[in-house]
């Protein structure tokens, strides 16, 4: 049956910085596909308030105080939730930030904590849970990439520094990792609308119109539309798709520039 592709249940799932935005609709959509969903902040009240949301989905959300940038930390928690859940099966390195300063004007700290969170972070959640992969011979990890793996622009030095990392991160967990039914993927957002896009899009943000005219779809995302992605990427139906970054973009990147006004959505 077509539908036993994509059914995910039973499969011990944890997504970081799962509380909102694009997080939370992954761990949604995996929930609702059956999935046991653990989701994980630095944040107490983000942890308790995201509980009421999920439960309106159906889901009875396990959540879990960590820094995903402290390696002791992520291992009290991997170890907390392979404890009472078990070991995980699918695990979506989703937590991230970003800082959008020019390159003169920023610190190097920032530069690093951005690498800290978006880069170095995957990495420690990964290897303190693909162990049990291995011994299983059998799991999904979900790298969030970006658009930015890929492009720069201004002022996002950091984020995309990282993001570039990240992408090949992926292809190297693919290398070392694939052999064992392990499978690696990114997904690659374009411009999604959630809390860290907020600034950009609102209040008239002259950002707002490139995106709306350098994306053919002619529409921001919306996080639902990367946890379909998810969906793909966590199931059976990808079980020979590896190392691969799955763009989420509204065809952003397939669209080298556009005359003003030529993108207009038609009447
Ligand atoms: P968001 O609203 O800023 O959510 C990011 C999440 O990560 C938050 O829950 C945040 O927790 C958590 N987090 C940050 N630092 C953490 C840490 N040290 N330990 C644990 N959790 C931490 O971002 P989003 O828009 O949903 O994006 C989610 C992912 O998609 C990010 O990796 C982002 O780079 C990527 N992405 C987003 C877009 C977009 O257009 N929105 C496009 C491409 C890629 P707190 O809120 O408590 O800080
Ligand atoms: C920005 C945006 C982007 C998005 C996303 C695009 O300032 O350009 O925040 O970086 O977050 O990564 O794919």
């Amino acid at each position: 049956m077509i539908q036993q592709l994509f059914d995910l249940s039973g499969k011990v799932t944890l997504i970081t910085g799962g509380t909102h935005g694009i997080g939370m609709a992954i761990g949604k959509t995996l929930g609702k596909a059956g999935a046991k969903i653990c989701v994980n902040d630095i944040s107490e009240e983000k942890l308790e308030s995201c509980k009421k949301e999920y439960a309106a989905e159906g889901i009875d959300v396990y959540t879990l105080k960590f820094d995903v940038t402290d390696e002791a930390d992520v291992d009290r928690g991997i170890s907390q939730i392979e404890k009472e859940l078990g070991a995980i099966d699918i695990l979506v390195n989703n937590a991230g930030i970003i800082k959008r300063i020019p390159i003169l004007d920023m610190a190097v700290a920032d530069y690093k904590q951005v690498i800290d969170v978006d880069l170095v972070a995957p990495l420690i959640v990964s290897k303190r849970v693909a162990p049990k992969m291995i011994e299983k011979r059998s799991g999904k990890i979900i790298n969030m990439c970006s658009m930015m793996s890929v492009y720069g622009r201004n002022s996002v030095s950091a984020y995309a520094s990282a993001k570039g990392g990240l992408k090949l991160l992926t292809a190297n967990m693919t290398c070392e990792w694939a052999k064992y039914n392990i499978q690696i993927n990114g997904i690659g957002p374009g411009y999604i609308a959630t809390a860290q896009t907020a600034p950009i899009r609102e209040g008239g943000h002259p950002f707002n119109d490139l995106v709306m005219t350098r994306t053919p779809a002619g529409r921001w995302g919306e996080p639902e539309d990367v946890g379909n992605a998810a969906l793909f990427l966590a199931s059976k139906a990808s079980d020979f798709v590896n190392g691969h970054v799955l763009y989420v973009d509204g065809g952003i990147l397939a669209n080298f520039g556009y005359v003003k006004g030529e993108n207009d959505i038609p009447e």
